[in-house]
């Protein structure tokens, strides 16, 4: 089933369709570029600039970043973005009345570009919370994770992938370079209870903190009964492609506050919360270390945090 009649038959509005609209089509438009990576000089390494948080940006984050932009204030249904890419919120002033916020990471992952693996887009969907017709306030960009009425990724990977949420369980789509449809693969899907992946930066272990340690060594150590290890390591470096694989196969993705990120790699509004609300809709977790994820009042627009996610079981093991 196409992706607009599947929205459609799971009575999705259609503000909302039209965004997701915007997704589809920016997402495309930035698959055919990463497909070309290598291939031409202009799509190929560094930009020569940095982002707000001192990241080296990539030709094709800036890419990414001017095409879902684009797509978006097309759409006419978004009052305003932030990304990754951007120091600041965006407001876009033709669409004063556009009901949603969006928060994006453009193209996560992006240092594995240059050497040809999975990168993908990590977007949130939230309505907003001024009137319509008016600026946009802060709070509507600063709004805890449970609010997010809908949230995805796209995989760019040996196909591409896209994977949403609009509250209602979590579902795939892979895109068929025939049709150039997305077309759903996979409804409702599940993360096995008790996965066998460990997904972490080991390079930091002494960094950990006592618990995770801990953890860390009962995954080297746990014995199926046939004493055959429980658990394998599995470390891409995209949070994408890391968490979609523990999503098929069952698995925790972990990456915790170390000496170089004292408070974490990962954003917050674009990458944990957006991930943490597809884990959730899948019958999977998403915590800091103490506290859901989802319950996280931000403060700030690229805010880190710790990150846990995946299956209940190995969540609830890693947490305690
Ligand atoms: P990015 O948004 O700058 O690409 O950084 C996020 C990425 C994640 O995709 C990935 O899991 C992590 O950073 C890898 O970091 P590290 O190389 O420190 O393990
Ligand atoms: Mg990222």
């Amino acid at each position: 089933m196409e992706l607009k009649k599947f929205l459609a038959e799971k009575g999705v509005g259609t503000a909302l369709v039209s965004v997701f609209g915007a997704i589809e089509t920016a997402s495309k438009i930035v698959q055919g570029e990463v497909s070309r990576a290598g291939l031409g000089a202009d799509i190929f390494g560094a930009k020569g600039s940095e982002n707000i948080q001192g990241e080296e940006q990539q030709k094709l984050d800036v890419y990414a970043d001017e095409c879902f932009i684009k797509e978006f204030r097309a759409c006419g249904q978004v009052a305003g973005l932030a990304s990754e890419e951007q120091d600041n919120a965006l407001q876009f002033d033709e669409s004063l009345n556009g009901d949603y916020i969006i928060m994006i990471d453009p193209l996560d992952g992006s240092s594995n570009i240059d050497v040809n693996v999975a990168i993908g887009t990590i977007f949130a969907i939230y309505k907003r919370i001024s009137d319509n017709g008016s600026e946009l306030e802060d709070g509507d960009f600063l709004q805890a994770g449970k609010h997010q009425v809908a949230a995805g990724y796209v995989n760019y990977s040996v196909s591409t992938q896209l994977v949403l949420s609009t509250g209602n369980g979590t579902h795939i789509f892979t895109l068929d370079p025939k049709s150039g449809e997305y077309r759903l693969i996979n409804e409702n899907v599940q993360f096995p209870a008790d996965g066998k992946v460990y997904s972490i930066n080991e390079v930091n272990l002494d960094d950990f903190d006592d618990n995770l340690k801990r953890y860390a060594q009962h995954c080297k150590d746990k014995r199926k009964a046939d004493g055959k290890r429980m658990y394998t390591g599995r470390y891409i470096g995209s949070l994408v492609a890391d968490f979609h694989r523990n999503l098929l196969k069952g698995g925790i993705y972990v990456y915790p506050a170390t000496v170089d990120s004292p408070k974490g790699k990962l954003r917050l509004l674009y990458e944990c919360n957006p991930m943490s609300f597809l884990a959730v809709n899948a019958g999977g977790k998403g915590s800091d270390g103490t506290q859901d994820i989802l319950e996280i009042e931000p403060t700030e627009l690229h805010q880190r945090c710790p990150f846990y996610v995946g299956s209940p079981v190995m969540m609830d093991e890693a947490i305690g």
